[in-house]
């Protein structure tokens, strides 16, 4: 397998994820890797693994959400441990090493009206610690018409734990209507309802070609429309996790593909969760 390669990142990039938990990269990856992508994409499209999700079986377009493809397919595979992106977050997160948490497809064919919620990640992931963060990269050109991500600027330092929400993604093949109750850590806030009074945050959007990415801390609330376009919205999310992140149990967790076997305070070192990206020493 090869090593990672590290696109340039600059300061102003670490300083406006690190400020406003969420940073807009161009260019991360090439039209190679596009095509690579797209071409894995379609076929798990049509023979789908264990983690499968269709969101909202009833939507007149289509919403399907796929997991921890890199531990069953070479392209998936490839693109986590070989492609820039590694690299990419753990310049940003100014980590030593980085770790895959799992990577995730997330196609919104045109007509879907299910939008994707606000939420933070990090209300149903297995970790304390800061550096925790998402990229989230089309395959397609995406605008708000086609569905892409908007942010709340800064909401990543609003709290030191996730808010409680009430709605995960509504109904799905594998989460029933009885996690979407606001469940959340010891003490957490409610989440506002964010679409309910716009005017009152700092609602941040990019529009994205294919290989552009954005990358976004696990507590910045972000959502997206539905994808009300005729264009295809194509994309993959990579979830990672820096030096300073620890294993811990929350109340509600996202499906892993399988146990990890770790214990609450465990570093994320282990086969599930493998280090991808080291610092040169
Ligand atoms: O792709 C979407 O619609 C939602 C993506 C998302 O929430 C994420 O990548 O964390």
């Amino acid at each position: 397998m090869g090593r990672p390669t590290t696109p340039r990142i600059t300061d102003a990039d670490i300083e406006t994820y690190t400020r406003d938990g969420v940073v807009c990269l161009r260019d991360v990856c090439g039209p190679a890797w596009i095509e690579r992508m797209r071409g894995a994409v379609e076929r798990i499209k049509h023979a789908p693994g264990p983690l499968r999700q269709t969101l909202r079986p009833d939507d007149p377009g289509e919403f399907f959400s796929e997991k921890f493809m890199w531990t069953f397919d070479a392209d998936f595979s490839a693109y986590v441990f070989e492609s820039p992106v590694a690299g990419a977050v753990a310049a940003l997160l100014q980590s030593r090493k980085l770790n895959i948490f799992f990577d995730q497809i997330l196609v919104k064919e045109p007509g879907t009206d299910a939008p994707s919620p606000w939420h933070q990640d990090l209300n149903f992931w297995p970790f304390e610690g800061a550096q925790v963060a998402s990229l989230w990269m089309p395959l397609d050109a995406v605008d708000l018409e086609s569905g892409t991500l908007e942010f709340v600027r800064g909401s990543h330092l609003w709290h030191d734990r996730p808010m409680k929400r009430e709605l995960v993604f509504g109904k799905t093949d594998h989460q029933p209507a009885a996690v979407d109750k606001g469940v959340g850590d010891e003490g957490a806030v409610p989440q506002p309802d964010i679409d309910a009074d716009r005017g009152a945050y700092d609602i941040v959007t990019f529009d994205l070609a294919p290989g552009d990415a954005v990358v976004f801390s696990a507590l910045t609330l972000h959502s997206a429309p539905g994808n009300r376009s005729a264009r295809r919205r194509r994309a993959i999310s990579t979830r990672w996790t820096g030096d300073d992140v620890r294993y811990r149990h929350r109340p509600i967790m996202a499906e892993l593909i399988r146990d990890p076997g770790l214990k609450p305070g465990d570093t994320l070192d282990c086969e599930l969760f493998p280090v991808v990206w080291r610092a040169a020493a």
